[in-house]
């Protein structure tokens, strides 16, 4: 397979206005014709007088050009595409195929998901559907005509406006949907099924009334309010925050229980993984109705973020997904906690994208090549990306930033783009000159600041010398320096914030944060005016997505975690302790814990004037993976040991607290979803975790009743995690409870297979293989293949990298039966396996050699081949 650059991007030759597809559907058999209006764009060089269409997996019936059946000579067929060998300038175009929606198993184009037939278009599942121009730059206004059986599939939907509904002869009823809104070919849809719909109406800020609906199976309309709720909230969050409306009659979600990632955005009509759909307190954690307000936002967010205004080419799919994701993570912060929304955006970059960046497959927030773009849906584009918005929105502030984006949605709207021309209204609206920022965009890898602080006590001042250096990654061996913003204060021994003056500043300022902006390698900042040593706090807020280095002493980062005014800043002074504390018991087993490290832990476990939200953010220990990121080689057995040690004896110690804090922090009502009681529940729930961790007799008997008693899913999960890993007849007495109950609700049963993949139990291998022959399991759904083999591969390192190989053989077997069937799946799940360097030498050589059988497949996807590839350079 050969790659695509973004350097030989060219303007589409000719331009599709109008589509009209009529489907006759039937999940064997599904007839398409498509009539397209064609012209050869004006702003294209001319070439050799043919048109190429993409098309895969098509069997072609009927080509005709104006009407005029054309003949095998008129055109040329390949397994990727149909060439019309001599076109005109304008034409009509009518191709006429059939396709196969049952044996769809890799759920791109037209596919069967239980009794549905549902459409996954993103990134090229178009030309699945028909022969077309399979590219975001060529928009197209769409008229849609279902026809299928009345019984079978009562609902017919598709993208816009419905138009048309009427009854067929033979049982068959047609419905005709049109769109007005010119779209890329990625943002069609249709669905055809027996579905339910839950329904509600809003009125936009101008007056329009907008019907909502989301369609579900019957037996799932008593899990939407929570989704139906998220979506009014992100309608009116929109409009007052970004001034955007929506713009149809009609919005749409429809739920689908196997689809290949979260939701897509389709316009008018977002189908959706139905695990961002339903919930019920009793079938839904916490986590999960978090999930659903984000992705629900997210996805209608993109209305205007993606959909009127699109990409230019899939190099550019940061300008929708990093600009969407920044939307969608201003929105969580404003309906919940701000602060720990951070923390959890922070600690989800540093776990995903900061590896990546590390890694083989680094690459930009603007990628310059791949070979199946599918494989770029990444942390980079994603976390990253809206990290990059983010730091435009601070360098502009808040007013700026709104007249910035005001000034893209009016110059862009209808239009296909790239994240330059959104550079470019940053610029324009701030008169700012961003172009040593765009770096941002080109330049992989994540950038290290490395800080050193002198003072000079007799004349009061305090300098910083900040360096910052990006290491080398795959095809960029130099960096040019990035503009970091970073934002910064100085602590007074009382723990206040002190003015921040630079030494050729005039005037005083005002004792706060302040923004001191990088643009060099090295840069010093000379404070003055401050009577005593500061203690500095460094990055606050999280500004830029950088590695900070800066010498500070246990009792600093304690002086930070006790009074930082930041309360992001508090929060990592606690990880950076905790961290230290881990990896100083990775290194000896033996150092002694000090004292103080207990009694400040205690000292925020009864806070009782703080946040229990973010207090358990504080409390929880870094990831086994996370502290693997951080050595030079990852000592899995180690870390693992150092982590359960260190839980031990916090439970140990402060046991009585830990008591208090599980039981005082019980459930008191009904379950309601609010920032207060998810943060009771995840404190409660970690102490909980503690008092088990330390074998504590009083905890299992609380785990027990939790289990039996708890009427929200959070504390059931949290208890039965808690069981499994304690093991024992407990445990799978547990198991077999929940399985008893839920095995028929099919989210819910995921949890039941991803308890006991991830726990870190030393049989979890075995158990994990036994379940890929557990009659529920099967590789084509998606969200059981996430639930079993990848919460194994990526949320179980002490398992997965068991020492003998095992792990990585069961991984690699995965991926070559999951290849032919859903290759996106199959080379997201080999990605657990790229980061093989950073293991010792034995682990390195067996992961090498699971990936070389990989890659020594003559059929493998090209999806699977670029990562394997890839992995190995
Ligand atoms: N824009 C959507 C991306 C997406 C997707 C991409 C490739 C293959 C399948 C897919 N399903 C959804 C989701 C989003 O970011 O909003
Ligand atoms: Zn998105």
């Amino acid at each position: 397979p050969h790659p695509v650059f973004l350097r030989d991007y060219q303007p589409p030759e000719f331009l599709i206005d109008r589509v009209d597809l009529r489907f006759e559907l039937d999940p064997e058999r599904t007839s398409v014709e498509a009539r397209l209006q064609v012209r050869r764009n004006p702003a294209a060089t001319r070439g050799d007088g043919s048109l190429r269409l993409h098309g895969e997996q098509l069997d072609l019936e009927q080509v005709s050009m104006n009407d005029r059946l054309l003949t095998p000579a008129d055109y040329r067929v390949d397994a990727e595409s149909l060439t019309l060998l001599r076109v005109p300038d304008r034409f009509g175009l009518m191709t006429r195929v059939r396709i196969h929606p049952s044996l769809n198993t890799a759920l791109e184009g037209l596919y069967q998901s239980g009794d549905m037939l549902c459409t996954q278009c993103e990134a090229e599942g178009f030309r699945r559907i028909t022969y077309f121009l399979d590219r975001p730059d060529v928009m197209a206004c769409y008229g849609t005509t279902l026809v299928a059986d009345r019984r079978r599939f009562p609902v017919l939907l598709s993208n816009g406006n419905r138009v048309e509904s009427r009854d067929l002869p033979d049982g068959r009823h047609l419905v005709r949907w049109e769109d007005p809104f010119p779209k890329p070919s990625y943002l069609f849809a249709l669905i055809a099924g027996d579905l339910s719909a839950v329904e509600d109406g809003y009125t936009t800020a101008s007056g329009r009334a907008v019907e909502l609906k989301i369609y579900v199976e019957p037996h799932n309309l008593d899990k939407c309010d929570h989704a139906m709720r998220s979506l009014k909230k992100a309608m009116r969050w929109d409009e007052e925050r970004f001034g955007r409306e929506y713009d149809l009659d009609v919005f749409m979600i429809v739920a689908v229980s196997h689809f290949n990632m979260g939701a897509m955005e389709n316009k008018g009509l977002n189908v959706f993984n139905d695990k961002y759909v339903l919930a019920r307190p009793d079938t839904a954690t916490d986590a999960d109705f978090e999930g659903i307000e984000g992705v629900i936002a997210h996805e209608y967010f993109h209305n205007w973020t993606g959909n009127r205004i699109t990409c230019r080419d899939w190099f550019q799919l940061s300008l929708k997904e990093g600009f969407t994701v920044y939307r969608d993570q201003e929105f969580s912060a404003d309906m919940g906690s701000r602060g720990v929304k951070r923390i959890n955006d922070v600690r989800l970059l540093r776990a995903h994208q900061f590896p990546e960046d590390g890694g083989p497959m680094a690459h930009p927030v603007r990628p310059e090549s791949y070979i199946e773009i599918n494989n770029f849906y990444t942390a980079t584009v994603y976390q990253k990306g809206a990290e990059v918005v983010r730091m435009q929105a601070n360098l502009l502030g808040p007013e700026r930033f709104r007249q910035a984006t005001d000034l893209y949605f009016e110059r862009h709207d209808g239009q296909a783009v790239t994240t330059d021309d959104f550079v470019r209204c940053m610029e324009a609206a701030s008169g700012r000159d961003l172009g040593q920022f765009r770096r941002w965009y080109d330049q992989a890898g994540t950038p290290e600041l490395s800080i050193q602080a002198d003072d000079d006590a007799d004349d009061g001042t305090y300098t910083l010398t900040i360096r910052q250096h990006t290491p080398p990654t795959p095809g960029q061996p130099v960096k040019m320096p990035f503009h970091i913003p970073l934002a910064i204060g100085l602590l007074g021994p009382d723990g206040q914030d002190l003015p921040t003056r630079l030494a050729d500043e005039p005037s005083a300022t005002a004792p706060g944060t302040r923004v001191l902006e990088l643009r060099e390698a090295e840069q010093r900042f000379r404070f003055t005016g401050l009577p005593v040593r500061p203690v500095p706090s460094l990055l606050r807020g999280f500004p830029a997505p950088v590695k900070l280095r800066f010498a500070y002493s246990d009792d600093e980062l304690l002086f930070l975690m006790a009074h930082d005014s930041d309360g992001f800043n508090r929060w990592d002074a606690a990880q950076t302790l905790l961290q230290r504390l881990l990896l100083a018991l990775v290194a000896d087993p033996e150092v002694g814990i000090p004292d103080q490290f207990f009694a400040a832990f205690r000292r925020a476990l009864l806070d009782s004037s703080s946040d229990r939200a973010l207090l358990a953010e504080v409390l929880t220990l870094p990831s086994e993976s996370y502290l693997g990121d951080q050595m030079e080689v990852v000592d899995i057995d180690g870390i693992h040991h150092a982590h359960t040690m260190l839980g031990r004896h916090i439970g140990e110690r402060l046991g009585e607290d830990l008591l208090r804090v599980y039981r005082d922090n019980g459930e008191t009502g009904p379950y309601v979803f609010t920032p207060q009681a998810s943060g009771r529940r995840a404190l409660k729930n970690l102490a909980l975790g503690y008092l088990m961790w330390a074998g504590d007799a009083r905890a299992l008997g609380d785990c027990q009743s939790q289990f039996a008693a708890a009427h929200n899913m959070t504390d059931v999960m949290a208890a039965l995690r808690l069981l499994v890993d304690h093991g024992g007849a407990e445990g799978a007495q547990a198991l077999d409870e929940f399985y008893r109950r839920w095995s028929r609700e099919s989210l819910v049963l995921d949890k039941w297979f991803s308890v006991q993949a991830t726990s870190p139990r030393p049989d979890t291998l075995a158990r994990v293989i036994q379940l890929m022959g557990h009659s529920d399991f099967s590789l084509r759904n998606p969200n059981r293949v996430r639930s079993l083999v990848g919460a194994f591969c990526n949320a179980n390192p002490v398992r997965f990298h068991a020492a003998n190989g095992g792990g990585y053989r069961f991984l690699a077997d995965c991926v070559l039966e999951l290849d032919p069937l859903n290759p996106q799946i199959a080379s997201r799940l080999l990605k657990a396996m790229i980061h093989w360097r950073r293991f010792d030498h034995d682990r390195q050589t067996l992961m090498r050699a699971e990936i070389a059988r990989i890659l020594a497949i003559e059929e493998l996807s090209k999806d699977a081949f670029e990562v394997a590839s890839k992995a190995l350079e």
